[in-house]
């Protein structure tokens, strides 16, 4: 059976030319990258890098490195006009006739290299309108403005999603030739949760309505829920928000006290929003405990937010928690 890959589908989509180049650049540096993960501890790039990133992060070397050569990739097309990481203190212009910004997250979940977990890069593309110099203010727009967003994941297969707003598809890397393959096309998130993914080592430092919520999901089929759950953690939010739009489930990075004027752990502009871009479009939702992310209008580049994010009924059941 012979699959459509990503130049053919993009095609078949009546995606814009310039918005292609953005994907396909993306596309063809995210392959690169894996073949340095996949190289792993033999090719000398695992451990700290010695440096904290703007985030006040301890910086692994893939960190840098993939980063650099995703800003290598982007910088090379004309449609970008600008683009800002994780990893950059300030957003980098790029082309002045480039009609898109791009956010990403280079290495979503670094902290599990040294492991051998899954780790993916993140990416968000925005449109850039007037004809100043590209500043900070251009790209802070509410995630809904988004043209594209997806991420790649560096698991036992590589697999890149997408939306362009008409829906979420899957690819697949083949290996032997170094093309993404259409896998899963009109990926729908299962309505009813039986998953929720949490780092419950943190569960004393939530605010009261998520502990409640999560109590009543562990107390499972005795409980107010009326059935059992079960709970996955990877640490990686890619990997994470993957297994959710293949199986259902519920997502939440919540406030934390320990740092109570942090709103959360998650960045919004290139995580919570590409991942939210794509939990909509896969028929989920992604809140706070006080509006859709999506809708926010950002303050700053490096902004983060408490992220719920799932198989709508479910995020709406936290939310309510979270109101009443
Ligand atoms: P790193 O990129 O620093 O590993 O953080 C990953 C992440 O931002 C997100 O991908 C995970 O869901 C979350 O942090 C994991 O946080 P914990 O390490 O507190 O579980």
């Amino acid at each position: 059976m012979s699959r459509v890959a990503l130049p053919q589908y993009l095609e078949n989509a009546a995606v814009a030319a310039e918005l292609q180049s953005v994907i396909l650049g993306l596309a063809e540096v995210s392959v690169d990258i894996s073949k340095s993960l996949a190289k792993g501890a033999l090719a000398g790039v695992l451990g700290a890098a010695g440096a904290e990133n703007v985030q006040g992060e301890d910086q692994k070397k893939l960190d840098v490195i993939a980063n650099d050569m995703i800003k290598d990739a982007l910088a090379a097309l004309p449609a970008v006009r600008g683009l800002a990481s994780e990893e950059e203190a300030e957003v980098v212009p790029c082309h002045t006739a480039g009609s898109y910004l791009v956010t990403f997250d280079p290495l979503d979940g670094s902290s599990n290299i040294d492991i051998n977990s899954m780790v993916g890069t993140i990416f968000s593309v925005l449109p850039h309108r007037g004809e100043a110099p590209v500043t900070e203010q251009d790209f802070l727009q509410p995630g809904r403005h988004q043209q594209a967003a997806g991420y790649v994941l560096y698991g036992p297969s590589v697999m890149l999603v997408l939306s362009t707003g008409n829906g979420v598809a899957m690819f697949t890397l083949d290996q032997d030739n170094g093309t993404y393959l259409l896998t899963e096309s009109e990926v729908v998130i299962p309505a009813d949760a039986k998953e929720f993914s949490i780092n419950m080592s943190n569960q004393r430092h939530w605010a009261a309505p998520m502990q409640a919520y999560i109590a009543d999901l562990i107390s499972g089929k005795d409980g107010p829920r009326a059935k059992d759950f079960n709970m996955r953690w990877v640490a990686a939010m890619v990997a994470d928000v993957h297994r959710i739009l293949c199986r259902g489930g519920l997502f939440t990075y919540p406030w934390d006290s320990r740092k109570p004027d942090q709103a959360g752990k998650l960045r919004l502009m290139y995580e919570a929003n590409p991942m939210g871009f794509l939990v909509e479009q896969a028929g989920g939702e992604i809140w706070t405990p006080e509006g859709k992310i999506l809708d926010i209008q950002p303050e700053h580049i490096h902004q983060r937010v408490p992220v719920i994010l799932g198989a709508a009924n479910e995020v709406a059941l936290c939310v309510d928690y979270h109101q009443r």
